[in-house]
Order: structure tokens, then sequence, then C-alpha cells
């Protein structure tokens, strides 16, 4: 009797839980702090009715010279962002969630890449003990995983960055784990999102790195997207004062994107140090206006 009322109680709250996925669950997901700039979340337009998460930005398995550190991750991101601030921002936005991204383009003038170590469970078990540290440290809720640049063998990547996920989540140290290709680097993607997207929450597709400039341009691009990692998780994208798509033809893309039957479940912008050092009245203009989108797409 006890086993069938609690298979009824994880039956109701299972359809609960996808029942939420499917009505709100709209999020905003918002780069912050690469630059070095001394950017803060304050000014920063967050709706009550998205799931707004902030994606610092870098945690990098490297010294401050650029030498691997074997999965030891330490935080590079623009010390304005320091971990008070972000348990205000939490505390002020209940709908807000904080994100370590992992590696970046660059630390310095070193380019960072992917490797393959040499022991992956250490690599793993490093990994796991540093970023546990970072989360509790910084109020954190979730990893994005950016490596940009892989050697030719690449096998472990997938391997690696798949069990992390998996093993962060599996004890409770973070909730969300997303990921964020570009065009060049789709095949590993590929390879992590075929082995883990269980455990992926989003994929922050980089379209601005497409060479997409008009709405049926990235219509295509995001059907060849979707295609690759499904339609429930890719989120199209914009870059502020970037490559790619810009200004309104990006809510018109949006548009047509709706129009073709896709449903946006979410947008991503890189990023806030762009979007709040452009003048006062385009300031933050991109994550206020995608989030009136979203609200407006979610009450159809
Ligand atoms: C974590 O993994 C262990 C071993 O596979 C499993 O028994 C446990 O149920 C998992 N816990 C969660 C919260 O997924
Ligand atoms: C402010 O930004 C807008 C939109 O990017 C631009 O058209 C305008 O020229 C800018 N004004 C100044 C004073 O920089
Ligand atoms: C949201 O809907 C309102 C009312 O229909 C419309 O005026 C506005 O332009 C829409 N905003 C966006 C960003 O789609
Ligand atoms: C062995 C392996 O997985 N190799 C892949 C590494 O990533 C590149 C793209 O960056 C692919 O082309 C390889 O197939």
């Amino acid at each position: 009797m006890v086993k069938i009322v609690c298979r009824f109680w994880f039956f109701i709250i299972t359809i609960v839980l996808v029942i939420q996925q499917l009505c709100d669950g709209k999020v905003m997901m918002e780069y912050i702090g690469a630059t070095g700039k001394p950017v803060t979340f304050d000014g920063v337009p967050i709706n009550d009715g998205i799931d707004f998460h902030f994606i610092l930005s870098f945690a990098i398995d490297a010294d401050a010279a650029g030498n691997r550190q074997n999965g030891k991750f330490t935080p590079y991101w623009t010390p304005s962002l320091t971990a008070d601030s972000v348990a205000a921002v939490k505390s002020k936005h209940p709908n807000v969630k904080a994100l370590a991204s992992l590696s970046g383009w660059s630390l310095g003038s070193t380019t960072l890449r992917w490797y393959k170590p040499q022991n992956s469970q250490i690599w793993i078990s490093n990994a796991f003990t540093s970023i546990k540290s970072i989360v509790e440290t910084y109020h954190l809720d979730g990893i994005d995983i950016d490596y940009e640049n892989f050697p030719k063998h690449n096998e472990s990547f997938s391997y690696c960055i798949g069990e992390l996920i998996t093993y962060l989540k599996n004890q409770s140290v973070i909730s969300v784990a997303t990921i964020a290709p570009y065009r060049l680097t789709t095949i590993p993607y590929i390879q992590l999102f075929d082995a883990y997207g269980g455990v992926i929450d989003y994929v922050n597709h980089q379209f601005y790195t497409d060479k997409v400039k008009t709405t049926e341009a990235y219509l295509e691009d995001f059907r060849l997207r979707t295609e690759e990692f499904g339609r429930e998780k890719v989120l199209p994208s914009y870059e502020v004062d970037g490559r790619g798509i810009q200004g309104d033809a990006f809510f018109d893309a949006l548009q047509i994107l709706e129009e073709n039957g896709f449903e946006i479940n979410g947008i991503m912008i890189y990023s806030a140090d762009a979007s709040g050092s452009t003048n006062s009245t385009a300031k933050f203009y991109y994550e206020q206006k995608s989030q009136e989108f979203l609200l407006n797409s979610s009450r159809i």
C-alpha cells in the first residue's frame, strides 16, 4: 500500500514538473564578466516571469600564467562579480540563477584548448572538487561548457565533461548545465550531447558565429542546429554590438522562427559587458526586449 501511494505521488509530481516545464520555463541566459570591465548585476533588467540565468565568464582549468591544472578550476571573471553580489541579486530576484562558464577562448594572451587528461578519473575528480568549492563560494546553481578549441584527438572531451556534469548533478552540487558550441566546435559538442544529453538542460549555440545576418538565413541555421541538438534545448542567441544578425532584425527572426513552428524556450545574449557599456538609450535594450518577447510568446 505504501509503495502504491509513493508511486502515485511520484507520478503526480512528475506530471506537475513536466507541465511546469512546458508552460512557463522561459529562460534568459546572459553572459557576464568576460571582458574584465567592472560590470555588475545592477541595472540588468530582470523580469519576474523569466528564469534568468547569469553565466559568469569564466572558470578556467589553468593558473594565472595559463598553465594547465589537471582539472583544478579557478574563477577568472571580473572581480566586481563578488560572491556577495551573486547572493544579493539572487535574494532580490528568486527567479535568478547563476552559472559558471568553463574555459572560454583565452586567458590573457594564452589561447585555451581542451586537452586529453593523462588520467580521466583524476581530471574529473579534481574538476568536481574545485567546481564544488566555486559553486559554494559564489552561491552558483550550475555550469556552462564553453571550450572553444580542440586538439585532433578529443575523444575524452565527451567522457570527462559528461561524467563531470552527471556527478555534479547526482551530488546535488548543481541543478543546471548548459553547453555553448559555436560554428567550428559542433562535432565534439554533438558527441557530448549524444552521450550525455539527459543531463544537459540547454544548448547556448553561438548563432552569431554562423555568419547569418538575415532573418531567412537565421531560420535555416536554427533548423540545422535543432536537427543537431534537438528542438527543445537549443536557444536562439544574439551578440550585442557584435557578429551575426544585428538590431531589431533579431526580433524579426524570432518571430519568423515561431511562425515556422519553432517554440522559443529562451534566449541567450552575449553579453552584459557589452550591453552595459553602450550608450544610455541602448543600454540593456536586447535584454529588455528579449524578455518581453518571451513573455508575449508564452501567453499564446
Ligand atoms: C546518484 O548515483 C547513485 C549511483 O548511481 C544512485 O544510486 C543515486 O540514486 C543517484 N542520486 C541522484 C540524486 O540521482
Ligand atoms: C547610441 O546607440 C544607438 C543604438 O546603437 C546609436 O544609434 C546612437 O548613435 C548612439 N548614440 C551615441 C551618442 O553614441
Ligand atoms: C509584445 O506584445 C505587445 C502587445 O501585443 C507588443 O506591442 C510588443 O511589441 C510585443 N513585444 C515583443 C518584443 O514582441
Ligand atoms: C576522435 C574525435 O572525437 N575527433 C573529433 C575531435 O573534434 C573535431 C572537431 O573539432 C572532429 O572533427 C573530430 O572528429
